[in-house]
């Protein structure tokens, strides 16, 4: 279907290969088109670099600039080490987080109205251990788990279930576990520990929340079992085409020097991180960070889907092999040397990054009013609001409520990322210093003084929304519902007419330090029933040798994360916190979910993301402060953590829920679970949908975490092999409720049957569970008539 595209990937000269710098920067251009780096670019960045205030801390990362100075012997002396690369205690693991796929709100959009129907991929958590070898107990966990954000509630039952595991498992703690989440705005929500993003889901739905923390333990549990030394490794790539900014005029207010160090006006890099074993030498997983929405799937999306952050490795790899004909054979011998190099288990994850101004919505923002027209740049508005701005992604023209775009735009970050792989040990930096070190600890930010750059004093403020908070973006409105109610005692959302009553306006103190956030709803000051938003984050990041992990709250936008990683860089190099120039990244939203991070200048300017950015124009420069001047925790003679701060609360146990637990199901008289209500046909061509419709019974009745509630099956030697499952993008599962008197319900299984598929014989098959009216819950299956694919 879609021509195979090799990813815009330069390979470095053998020589510069110990230069690899920072992704995204000057330095990354230095690193792929070395040549072409003028001198003026080189002192405009450093000018801008001292504009920041870090002129002198990044003087020692500077001689990579240098390009003929490879006999100066503190770039020797990295080169050395990097070479060698050291070796780490190293696992990954992956666990099902799949909730109830029906009846309960999406978590991303905000919209009252998506509401499951169904599922087309199960959800996944993605959990990476790196350890010191000499020092067991010096270790971290990065999990990426595909939902919407990290978050409190998640963290603390995942806290509390790793600690349940026992005396093996007491090194992984609040200090070393990151929790961040894909973005993707596809899955299940209710699981959120406050009350703002729990108004569209009802309220807190334990086995949502539930499915979430087992999956994510499980995740570690697997991880932590097939834990063997190894080595890492790193490289960079671009995808040019998969995101593009969708609030570039907030980013044009920030300063004209600065953006001019800059190709893009969004990040369009990939950092992939390689898990190497020692044992066999093969790779047991790659743990990748780019930046992009997770909104490719459309708000009218009802199906959970892993989303395009999350592309399974194996399949995607299949997909765009046999997709097309031209490049099969060719291709078809890279994969198999691929396979050859991946170790069974191969866990892949794509980390959202500076996702803040980023969308998958490549061909721009558009007026669906029939005027053709673009929506504004100020203010993305078609004739003044802001409903009829949609983006388009780049199969748009389906009308497929985001699928084939979204699998486009995750096959444009897939075939990049192959492309890395595949040439990886000719352009990878080894990871270095045997030193594993994290640190956590919490933060209040309301009215938190602290210092700039500059040593003027700042204060952080307690979290607000501002008025463009309500428009949304260009992706989807974020408004939470709260325009639509108001104060309408006929809302439809019974949740928010129990809380809006306690909506009251800022005191003068707190407009005061938003400004020029006009204050919309000031979320942070709202405690009943309880608190609406966090204002104790999270401040926490993981270093393994010269790669350090930013692990952030919030959506940074493509500047504030380039800010925050220079401070990073700038300060590890100057306190020395690393043994050869640093490597940063940042992973979000992560452990809370603190909506957005702009800087200052698109903070001024108060489009959604500045809006949503909870605690004032100071935020980015509290955030970068808190993690400087925490980095010491980092050193590798550091054996303390810092002052744990002030508990966040935990609304588990507090949450309204407004969400109906399932009462029974049934089936119409004569009709038993399970039985086919319309077979397939008995023929088809590749490329066609085969549906089968079964007699369905409420799925949340038992998720079947780890298991299926789809299969296709082929005939294959006398036997019938399961060839597709959940976790199949091509696989289906709707469910409709025809009848809520008498509990009956439909299955409708579709298989979109690719053009790669093997011809040959199939049948489909459903797993269900029903709920009796006695409340027994009883498993079974049903299967189709067989049918051929030619
Ligand atoms: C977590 O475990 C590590 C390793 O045992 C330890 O250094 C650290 O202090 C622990 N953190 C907390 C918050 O208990
Ligand atoms: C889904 O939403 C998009 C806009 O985001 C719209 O163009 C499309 O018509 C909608 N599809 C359906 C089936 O409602
Ligand atoms: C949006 O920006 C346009 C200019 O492009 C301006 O005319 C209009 O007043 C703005 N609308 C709002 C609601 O701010
Ligand atoms: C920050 O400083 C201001 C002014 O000195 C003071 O009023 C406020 O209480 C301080 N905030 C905190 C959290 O200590
Ligand atoms: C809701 O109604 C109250 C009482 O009539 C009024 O004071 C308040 O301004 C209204 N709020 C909004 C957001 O309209
Ligand atoms: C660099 O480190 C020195 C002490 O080692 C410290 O005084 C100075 O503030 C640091 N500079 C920056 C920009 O971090
Ligand atoms: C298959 O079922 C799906 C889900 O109910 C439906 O949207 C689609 O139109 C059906 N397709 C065919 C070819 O029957
Ligand atoms: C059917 O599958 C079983 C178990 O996998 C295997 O032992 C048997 O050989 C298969 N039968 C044929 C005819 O391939
Ligand atoms: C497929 O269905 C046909 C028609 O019902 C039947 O004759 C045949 O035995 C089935 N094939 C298998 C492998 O079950
Ligand atoms: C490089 C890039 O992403 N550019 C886009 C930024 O956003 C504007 C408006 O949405 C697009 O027109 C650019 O193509």
């Amino acid at each position: 279907m879609h021509p195979f595209e090799r990813a815009k990937y330069e390979p470095l000269p053998v020589e510069e290969k110990h230069a690899v710098g920072q992704e995204d920067t000057p330095v990354k251009a230095r690193s792929s088109r070395w040549s072409k780096i003028s001198i003026v670019s080189i002192i405009t960045f450093v000018s801008v670099l001292s504009l920041l205030g870090v002129l002198a801390t990044v003087r020692a990362s500077v001689p990579v600039i240098a390009e003929e100075s490879v006999d100066n012997s503190e770039e020797l002396h990295d080169y050395l080490a990097r070479a060698s690369g050291d070796q780490y205690l190293l696992g990954v693991g992956k666990g099902d987080i799949t909730g109830p796929v029906v009846e309960l709100n999406f978590m991303g959009y905000a919209s009252l109205s998506q509401i499951g129907t169904g599922l087309r991929q199960r959800i996944y958590s993605r959990s990476f251990i790196i350890g010191n070898v000499d020092k067991p107990t010096d270790r971290f966990v990065y999990l990426v788990l595909d939902t919407q954000s990290g978050d409190t509630a998640i963290r603390n039952g995942i806290l509390e279930g790793v600690a349940a595991l026992g005396s093996d498992y007491s090194m992984y703690n609040q200090s070393n576990i990151a929790v961040t989440g894909t973005h993707q705005h596809s899955g299940p929500g209710a699981w959120v520990n406050y009350l703002l993003p729990q108004i569209t889901s009802l309220g807190f739905d334990k086995q949502s929340y539930q499915a979430i923390v087992d999956g994510a333990v499980l995740s570690i549990q697997r991880a932590h079992e097939s834990l063997s030394p190894g080595t890492l490794s790193y490289a960079d790539t671009t995808v040019a085409d998969a995101n593009i900014n969708r609030s570039l005029w907030a980013y044009l207010a920030n300063p004209a020097a600065e953006r001019a160090q800059y190709t893009d006006d969004t990040d369009k890099t990939i950092t992939m991180l390689r898990f190497q074993r020692a044992s066999d030498g093969l790779n047991t997983g790659i743990l990748a960070w780019h930046s992009v929405h997770g909104t490719s799937m459309l708000e009218n999306n009802t199906h959970v889907t892993g989303g395009m952050q999350a592309p399974d490795f194996g399949k995607a790899r299949t997909d765009t092999i046999l997709d097309n004909k031209g490049l099969s054979a060719y291709l078809f011998e890279e994969a198999m040397k691929s396979d050859a190099t991946a170790a069974p288990g191969f866990v892949a994850a794509f980390s959202q990054s500076s996702v803040g101004d980023t969308t998958p919505n490549t061909l721009g923002a558009w007026c669906d009013d029939g005027s053709g027209e673009m929506c504004t740049l100020e203010n993305s508005t078609c004739q003044g609001t802001s409903e009829n701005c949609h983006g388009r992604g780049p199969e748009f023209q389906k009308l497929d409520l985001g699928v084939s775009s979204c699998y486009e735009i995750g096959r444009r970050v897939y075939a990049a990322s192959k492309s890395l792989y595949d040439s990886f040990d000719s352009v990878a930096t080894p990871v270095s210093d045997p030193s594993v070190k994290a640190y956590h600890t919490f933060n209040d930010m309301q009215y938190y003084n602290f210092t700039l750059p500059d040593g003027t004093a700042a204060q952080t403020c307690p979290a607000a929304l501002g008025y463009s908070f309500a428009a949304g973006t260009s992706d989807g409105p974020g408004a939470f519902d709260f325009t639509q109610s108001d104060n309408d005692t006929n809302a439809q959302n019974p949740l928010w007419v129990i809380v809006s009553s306690v909506i009251k306006a800022p005191g003068p103190k707190q407009v005061a330090c938003q400004s020029p956030k006009p204050v919309l709803l000031d979320v942070g000051e709202l405690s009943v029933p309880y608190p609406w938003s966090p204002n104790i984050i999270d401040v926490q990041s993981l270093r393994v040798g010269q790669l350090i992990m930013i692990i952030s709250p919030s959506e940074a936008t493509t500047m504030s994360g380039r800010r925050w990683k220079a401070a990073i860089s700038a300060a590890a190099t100057n306190a020395s916190i690393t043994a050869i120039t640093p490597k940063v990244v940042l992973g979000g939203p992560a452990n809370t979910y603190a909506h957005y991070l702009t800087t200052r200048e698109e903070y001024g300017i108060q489009r959604y993301e500045g809006a949503s950015t909870l605690y004032g124009p100071n935020e980015l420069d509290a955030y970068i402060y808190l993690s400087t001047s925490n980095l010491q925790y980092l050193a590798a003679d550091s054996s303390s953590q810092p002052a744990p701060g002030p508990t966040p609360p935990d609304n588990r146990d507090d949450s309204i829920s407004l969400i109906t637990p399932v009462v029974y199901d049934g089936t119409d008289i004569g009709k038993s679970f399970g039985q086919v209500l319309t077979q397939p046909s008995s023929s088809y061509v590749r490329g066609a949908v085969v549906n089968a419709t079964f007699v369905g019974a409420n799925p949340r009745n038992n998720l079947r975490l780890e298991g299926t509630f789809t299969a296709v099956e082929q005939y294959v030697s006398g036997n019938w092999t399961t060839v597709r499952d959940d976790s199949d993008w091509f696989l289906v599962y709707t469910w409709t409720r025809v009848n809520g008197l008498t509990g009956t319900s439909n299955v409708v299984i579709s298989w979109e049957t690719e053009t790669y598929a093997d011809p040959g014989t199939y049948r489909i098959r459903y797993n269900g569970d029903s709920k009796n009216l006695f409340g027994t819950i009883t498993a079974f299956t049903g299967v189709s008539n067989n049918f051929t694919l030619s």
